[in-house]
């Protein structure tokens, strides 16, 4: 009997899977590739069934013999394993970045004389409605547990800021293809400096808590990403435990909050501010009320430590985390202003030495020669893009605004702009 492969990445299966799938048993037995949570998530969107539960709804077809489970994208790996007679696919992946991962099937089959066999790919209604799915990934209860479990399978996430509906759409859509596969943003920084800057206000936390919701509540009715808000201090304890009830209420992912205390100043102005550490003390009493009033395992509270931006050394910020761990923290997000990252990769790695597991968080704005790649290499499990939209918005917006009065009209600043028809398409009627 010839053997059949044929991989799948659906979290739902109709009728559509079901009728390729006989065709595939009706040329051999078959054995199913099941893609990973962590490749569905970077080419496609975040599984909203999990891989074991997708193996053993592929387990209990009748067509299919076997289930495998496939790792990367590129079929290489696998059907060297397997090496089948025949991969069955549907005929839609003869264009766009699919195509080449095709063109490698059809040269790998080929070392052992084996073919590929394509069959119609029809649209059918109830695909449609099925995709519809994809809105149930905005929903608090499945928004709020991604963070800790994209955390869970990939080593270092990459997060982008996003201070208003269209930077959370910008932050949702962007893909590159990349040799090394389809790239996208994992989760969304609502920063306090872009919130604020947006606003047109400073970032010393007097854009209040309920303005700062409603930013979220604009980015998360047309987004599904995971958040991650920049809460500043935290504030007062007393407020802190309502507004984590709150974020966990709406979905949010995890609150940062950093061990600084009076007049909060944005960290890049550094000993410039005069701004106040907190006492080891009274930040852990602060995690410690957080972690007690949330309501869901999900959420997550990350401690930012502020001892290198106010040059306090290594030895204090290694302490100064290690206490907030055991205060419950779910994390640390060590920040430093310096043009390199040394200080940061000391801080990682001795910090490594003591705790394995705990997520490091890094905002690599001063150092941001360094790729993610090498970020990760030393331990840090997320990167956060903090700022970049809003800065690189603001430069092209005053250019069009000085073109227009320069000229007294708008003409020459058609240049600079994207067209009406395509910002009237932009966004889909849903
Ligand atoms: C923010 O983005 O608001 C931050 C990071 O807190 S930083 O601006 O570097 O302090
Ligand atoms: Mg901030």
């Amino acid at each position: 009997m010839k053997q059949v492969y044929i991989c799948f990445s659906t979290d739902i299966i109709h009728n559509g899977h079901l009728s390729i799938l006989k065709k595939a048993a009706a040329l051999g037995e078959v054995t199913v590739g099941i893609l990973t949570d962590e490749v569905v998530a970077s080419y496609k969107h975040f599984p909203l069934i999990p891989l074991d539960e997708r193996i053993a709804m592929f387990e209990s077809l009748k067509y299919v013999s076997r289930v495998v489970v496939q790792e990367t994208l590129d079929y290489t790996d696998v059907l060297e394993q397997l090496r089948p007679d025949i991969v069955v696919h549907g005929d839609d992946w003869l264009v766009g970045y699919q195509a080449n991962i095709r063109a490698k099937v059809i040269a790998t089959l080929k070392a052992w004389g084996g073919e590929l066999v394509e069959f119609p790919y029809t649209h059918t209604p109830t695909e449609e409605t099925l995709s519809n799915l994809d809105a149930l990934l905005s929903l608090p209860e499945s928004r709020r547990s991604r963070l800790r479990r994209l955390l869970g399978y990939k080593p270092c996430l990459s997060v982008c800021e996003a201070h208003n509906g269209i930077t959370g759409l910008i932050v949702e859509k962007t893909t590159v293809d990349t040799p090394r596969g389809r790239k996208q943003f994992d989760a969304m920084w609502v920063s306090s400096l872009c919130d604020s800057t947006a606003k047109g206000k400073p970032d010393i936390e007097l854009v209040d808590m309920t303005s700062r919701l409603s930013t979220l509540e604009e980015i998360m009715e047309v987004t599904t990403k995971p958040i991650i808000l920049d809460g500043d201090t935290g504030g007062q304890i007393e407020h802190f435990i309502y507004n984590v009830q709150t974020l966990e209420r709406m979905g949010v992912s995890a609150i940062i909050i950093e061990d600084k205390k009076g007049l909060k100043k944005n960290s890049l102005f550094g000993t410039d501010a005069g701004q106040m550490q907190d006492s080891i003390e009274g930040f852990c009493a602060k995690i410690t009320a957080g972690k007690n009033a949330q309501k869901t395992r999900d959420f997550m509270i990350i401690a930012r430590c502020e001892s290198l931006i106010l040059e306090q050394g290594l030895e204090d910020a290694l302490a100064r985390c290690h206490a907030y761990v055991k205060a419950g923290a779910d994390g640390v997000m060590i920040h430093s202003k310096s043009k390199t990252p040394d200080e940061v990769y000391a801080f990682c790695d001795a910090f490594r030495q003591v705790d394995a597991k705990t997520p490091i968080i890094a905002v690599p704005t001063t150092y941001n020669s360094e790729t993610e790649e090498q970020l990760s290499a030393h331990g840090i499990n997320v990167v956060i893009h903090a700022n970049h939209l809003i800065r690189s918005a603001f430069p092209a917006m005053q250019a069009t605004a000085r073109s227009i009065l320069e000229n007294g009209r708008s003409k020459e600043a058609d240049a600079l702009c994207m067209s009406i028809k395509d910002i009237l398409t932009l966004l889909p009627n849903r």
